[in-house]
């Protein structure tokens, strides 16, 4: 049996050793959740609706539990662990009351009438990244098991100790066998398997628009239902007549939260030419200020990045000779540190400009006017999120429609909410998770004609 050893990134060391499932496992989980369908289809919606609010309450019970998981696993700050934690049970409360909101049409037409009913898709294979591996999972799975569908979670190899946790604590708050299995292991062997087998109706797949790509294509030779959330390379813009202070104060955190492991990382701040210079001088103590550290402690604002091959990664973009205008602190010693890292000014074909870095490293460039900000922010194959700073509404409205891209926030850093929708424009993705339609991509609408002639 292979398996796989998770380590701490903070300190190099080993957390735990999960078994990786095989081919076989895999088909074997997906016969039992086809097993599970029917009786899971057919649980009279206020039951499921109970289950899922009891599902959500083990979450909420266990958030310590599962905050401590995610920082020995993940690295991540324990103050964001809990908050994952808590959207987890979020995301399972708000989705516990669509069973009973499920509800089709009835449309007259000549000779007699039609009614459409909701009817879940079938199995549902999740496959999860190691960025977030709790919050990417509730998305999926609240609103895939409220319409009616037994769910298989894939988590990132190297990050499952949560998903293993939350699919025992469904099981505990009573949701049947085969309704919910989490299977760790490769992407390759289990995710490739999910994507491959006929009997797994629908794919939700977060992660890099390359492996995305792939997974496309393969649902496409069995026309499987797919969404998918892909990278971002998100413009940060800000006017000449934003609050200047408010919008330098935020930009770190809109870049370096989760270590700029984020998709919606702002990862180009765009500053009016004319403030240019006084942006920077304000941004360069927020940047220093970030409390990089230990992710146990709770004032811990950014901890290490996921494995020392993504370190590599990231420090790739910061050669030598990189335009390294300033940087943040980092902890030495073990554990897979890069410090915050401020790059200006760059050529417009700069990698670390052009490609999702995917860690705490940001460039910022001037532009001159409205029309130039929208085209430098649409210069990009990717289009998940943004920000724009400016205190005059009709630009914000103007730029917000101009700006080719899913989630937008105006003098704000913050785009993610349960309650609305969320994916990608351009190679960000395909689809929309969250917001009160997100049992559409987990269901198939149903016509049926009645004839009320004699
Ligand atoms: P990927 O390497 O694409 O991996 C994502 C998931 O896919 C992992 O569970 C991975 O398993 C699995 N996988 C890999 N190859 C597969 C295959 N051939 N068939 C099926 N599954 C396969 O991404 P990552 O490095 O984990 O995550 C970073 C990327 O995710 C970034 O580009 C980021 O922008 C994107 N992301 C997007 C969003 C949204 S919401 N748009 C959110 C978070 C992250 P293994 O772990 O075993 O490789």
């Amino acid at each position: 049996m292979s398996t796989f050893t998770v380590l701490n990134p903070a300190t190099e060391e080993t957390v735990a050793t999960v078994p990786s499932t095989s081919a076989e496992e895999t088909d074997a989980a997906i016969a039992r959740a086809v097993a599970a369908q029917a009786a899971w289809r057919a649980v009279a919606p206020g039951e499921r609706a109970a289950l899922l609010r009891a599902f959500a309450d083990a979450v909420d019970a266990h958030n310590e539990e599962l905050a401590g998981l995610e920082v020995a696993g993940s690295g991540h700050p324990v103050g964001q662990a809990r908050w994952e934690a808590g959207n987890v049970r979020d995301v399972l409360r708000y989705y516990s009351a669509a069973p009973e909101r499920l509800c089709g049409k009835q449309i007259p037409v000549p000779g007699g009438v039609n009614v459409t009913f909701q009817e879940p898709v079938g199995v549902v294979g999740l496959i999860v990244p190691w960025n977030f591996p709790m919050p990417i999972l509730g998305w999926g799975l609240g609103p895939a098991l409220a319409a009616g569908n037994p769910v298989i979670a894939k988590p990132a190899e190297r990050t499952p100790l949560t998903a293993i946790r939350i699919g025992e604590l469904a099981r505990e708050a009573g949701l049947p066998d085969g309704v919910f299995q989490v299977l760790p292991g490769k992407g390759s062997v289990v995710g490739q398997r999910l994507v491959d087998h006929e009997h797994v109706r629908k794919i939700v797949f977060t992660g890099s628009t390359e492996v995305g790509q792939q997974i496309m294509a393969g649902c496409a030779r069995q026309v499987k239902r797919l969404t998918l959330e892909l990278g971002g390379k998100s413009a940060n813009i800000v006017f000449a007549d934003a609050d200047l202070e408010r919008a330098a104060a935020a930009a770190p955190q809109a870049v370096f939260d989760n270590a700029g492991q984020d998709c919606c990382a702002r990862s180009r701040i765009l500053v009016q030419r004319s403030v240019f210079d006084k942006f920077m001088e304000m941004l360069e103590p927020a940047v220093k200020r970030v409390a990089v550290g230990d992710p146990a402690r709770p004032d811990t604002e950014m901890g290490p990045l996921i494995s020392a091959e993504h370190l590599a990664r990231v420090a790739s973009y910061v050669p030598p000779d990189a335009p390294v205008a300033f940087r943040g602190q980092a902890p030495a010693g073990p554990g897979y540190w890069f410090a915050p890292t401020v790059l200006a000014p760059v050529r417009p074909d700069y990698p670390a400009y052009t490609e999702e870095v995917f860690g705490p490293v940001v460039a910022v460039v001037p532009f001159e006017d409205e029309a130039d900000a929208v085209k430098i922010a649409n210069d990009t194959p990717y289009g998940l999120s943004g920000s724009i700073w400016t205190q005059n509404l009709g630009r914000a409205l103007r730029v917000a429609r101009a700006v080719e891209t899913g989630n937008l926030s105006v003098n704000s850093h913050s785009s993610v909410r349960y309650w609305t929708p969320f994916g990608g424009f351009k190679q960000s993705g395909l689809g929309r998770e969250l917001g009160p339609d997100a049992l559409d991509a987990f269901t198939e609408t149903k016509n049926v004609f009645i004839a009320t002639d004699e």
